[in-house]
């Protein structure tokens, strides 16, 4: 299994129920501001953190539910977001605020039932006082401070880790095979390094005991004449016409950004709505990470000349937010580097709800470029 993916862990509760303080506690912080004034926490407060055997998570301390104050609207808001992204939710209850009431809070129980609707997995945390005695409400753990840290950590790590074990090159790849990346180097690359999907597609390679070769574009020629065989070549987008040439239909040829739509993303979707770009008039494309645009980019130029050369022009708009895709025909966004699974599952729903087409760059690439149907798909 690929594990190179950051969970996402978001922690939810109602105003002052000790978010901020269990946030602290577990990751030994002073990440998050704590204070029993309502409201303290306002921006979603992130903590990046290891878990032994499980991988890198993010932690999302958020601002809490049934915040009356003005903006407290506007925060529950943020603290949604994080939820719909999240794999996983941490609800703090402050049992010592239901002390003699016989039935769970409602704004706990309008949470619950909504993280229920998501299918989230959830642990619930209680924080009790002493004269805690009524179990009307059975939290997964009481959290009593730090001592208590690993009890969370092992129902974390048993509810992340049963994740599905989707492989990233699925069947496409076995034991002893040749493969041959093809990773342009540009202006638009970033400085001294590779990037995220292509460092886990060579992980993903060593665990499957692959033999790997690494050129460019212009190289690839030579690199193959050096090669007994080639079994796959995995290339950019941006070269699949160059490396088509090469790999004729004798040689299976995929891109980055096609694994990573099959592995995060709807490739099926994503496929169906390429085929749609004809009839859109109004196209958004959507980038997850910032950047400065370079006179070439991929989203801003390149895509959109290609589009216009084929079917004319069409309306195209910019955005990295989630919100901008209503009202348009068709959403294309990038190859979600930055992003998890149910980050880009989020958005695909996010789109499907709101009748947006959605594919990527990789797919729109290879099917402008016509070898859509000619690229092995994992
Ligand atoms: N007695 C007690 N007080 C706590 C506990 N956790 C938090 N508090 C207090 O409750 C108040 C609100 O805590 P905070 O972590 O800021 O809550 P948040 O609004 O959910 O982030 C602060 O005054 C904390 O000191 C706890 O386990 N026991
Ligand atoms: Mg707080």
């Amino acid at each position: 299994m690929i594990t190179g993916e950051r969970k996402i862990i978001g922690i939810f509760g109602k105003v002052n129920s000790g978010k901020s303080t269990f946030i602290n506690n577990l990751t030994k912080s002073n990440a998050s501001i704590v204070s029993s004034e309502e409201g303290t926490t306002t921006d979603p407060v992130k903590v990046y953190y290891e878990i032994k055997n499980l991988g890198k998570t993010v932690i999302y301390d958020t601002a809490g539910f049934g915040d009356k104050s003005k903006l407290g609207k506007v925060r529950e808001e943020r603290s949604f977001e994080i939820l719909d992204k999240c794999d996983l939710c941490i609800y703090v209850i402050d049992l010592t605020l239901n002390k003699g009431k016989e039935s769970i809070d409602p704004i706990d129980e309008g949470f619950l039932e909504r993280v229920e609707s998501l299918q989230k997995k959830v642990i619930y945390i209680a924080r009790v006082n002493k004269d805690f005695k009524k179990d009307f409400y059975l939290p997964s753990l009481i959290y009593r401070g730090e001592e208590d840290n690993y009890k969370v950590f092992e129902i974390i790590k048993k509810l992340l880790n049963s994740d599905s074990k989707k492989h990233l090159l699925g069947d496409l790849v076995k034991e002893g095979d040749r493969v041959v990346l093809v990773i342009p180097i540009d202006d638009q690359s970033p400085k001294d390094r590779i990037i995220l999907p292509q460092q886990m597609v060579i992980r993903s390679l060593l665990d499957k005991k692959a033999l790997i070769s690494i050129c460019g574009p212009k190289e690839i020629l030579e690199l193959k004449s050096s090669l007994d065989k080639i079994d796959l070549i995995i290339t950019d987008s941006q070269a699949f016409k160059e490396v088509y040439k090469i790999a004729k239909d004798e040689i299976k040829i995929t891109s980055f950004s096609i694994l990573f739509a099959a592995f995060k993303g709807d490739l099926d979707y994503f496929i169906e709505s390429f085929y749609k770009i004809k009839d859109s008039k109004n196209i958004v494309i959507y980038e997850g990470c910032f950047h400065h645009p370079g006179e070439d980019d991929i989203a801003r130029v390149k895509i959109p000349n290609l589009i216009r050369k084929k079917f004319g022009d069409k309306n195209f708009s910019f955005t990295r937010n989630r919100n901008d895709l209503k009202g348009n025909d068709l959403a294309i966004i990038c190859g979600s580097c930055t992003k998890t699974s149910s980050e880009v599952l989020d958005l695909i729903n996010f789109a499907k709800e709101n009748g947006v087409y959605m594919t990527n760059f990789g797919i729109t690439i290879a099917g402008l470029t016509d070898i859509l149907e000619k690229v092995a798909l994992p």
